[in-house]
């Protein structure tokens, strides 16, 4: 292992890298290619994680940090794939492998960890595929995931990043960059929110908005903080929003009633109308670039 790389035995048991060079720390969780943590130097962490989060070779996905959704979004598709059990697809609860890494210099450091089909994927979704997510950390935290269908016939992809990013108060928080956008509602409310997106999004309620035609820059404007967040990113026209709020917070039993407070999803997505085909032999690469700014 090189000296900015260390493979330990994380929380459950599970398998973790920790990363720490110069300009930042990370963590990541070899189940699900998760990445639970990412410090940059003399900043707070970025990353939410719940304290009530389960670790477990089988059983609910780590909640927080950087879940990886593929190859579907939101619930399991069951009428299309009846051996489909579990919420944004199947890769964020299998072990990935770690494949590359490589000491970039002493301010950045890169691992890409690997994904394939194996016959328990293949019986839930009949498609044989390349899956890599190349994680690179520096000032800025960069994922790459990037699927090949090596198959031989065509499939499609519905993914997304889906951060959870640390907040000083939810009712302290402005996220920039959807101003005129419309977006699916997923938690309606009454009266409904303006739709299209009128100026900045504030969280007064449970609010899941998938963000379409959203192509460009997100910043998450953490006043008690007194620093943004900004999501950069390619490949990728759709974003979501969520905040559980209240009553879906104490509905899930890996997440704090009070832990709402804390965290902001704003994700990385191809999902509703930006759902990727791909051929045989075709690839495709969605990234998200994450890094602080301060608001002095
Ligand atoms: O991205 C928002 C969302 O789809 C919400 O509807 C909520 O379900 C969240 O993802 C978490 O999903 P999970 O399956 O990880 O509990």
């Amino acid at each position: 292992m090189n000296d900015c790389i260390q493979r330990v035995t994380g929380r459950g048991g599970l398998p973790e890298i920790h990363i720490h060079n110069d300009a930042a720390s990370a963590e990541i969780c070899l189940m699900g290619a998760h990445v639970l943590s990412y410090c940059p130097t003399g900043e707070k962490e970025v990353l939410f994680l719940s304290e009530k989060s389960a670790f477990a070779q089988t059983g609910p996905a780590i909640r927080g940090g950087v879940p990886v959704c593929w190859p579907w979004f939101g619930p399991a598709p069951r009428e299309e794939l009846p051996n489909a059990t579990t919420s944004h697809g199947f890769a964020r609860q299998m072990m990935w492998e770690l494949v590359e890494q490589r000491e970039v210099s002493p301010m950045r450091t890169e691992v890409t960890l690997a994904l394939h089909d194996t016959p328990e994927s293949l019986a839930i979704w009949p498609h044989r595929f390349e899956l890599r997510l190349a994680i690179s950390v520096g000032a800025t935290l960069e994922l790459s995931l990037t699927t090949i269908n090596v198959d031989e016939t065509p499939f499609a992809i519905a993914q997304a990043l889906h951060t959870y990013f640390s907040i000083g108060d939810v009712n302290s928080l402005e996220v920039n960059g959807f101003d005129g956008l419309k977006f699916i509602d997923k938690a309606p409310a009454e009266p409904p929110a303006a739709n299209p997106q009128v100026g900045s999004i504030r969280i007064t309620e449970e609010t899941d908005r998938i963000y379409l035609g959203h192509a460009g820059r997100a910043v998450i404007c953490d006043f008690v903080h007194e620093r943004q967040l900004v999501i950069d990113k390619s490949n990728s026209h759709t974003s979501v929003v969520w905040n559980p709020w209240v009553a879906k917070s104490q509905r899930m039993p890996d997440f704090g009633d009070e832990e709402f407070h804390k965290m902001v999803c704003v994700e990385t997505c191809n999902v509703a109308n930006d759902a990727v085909m791909l051929v045989p032999g075709m690839s495709h690469t969605l990234t998200a670039v994450i890094s602080v700014q301060h608001c002095r």
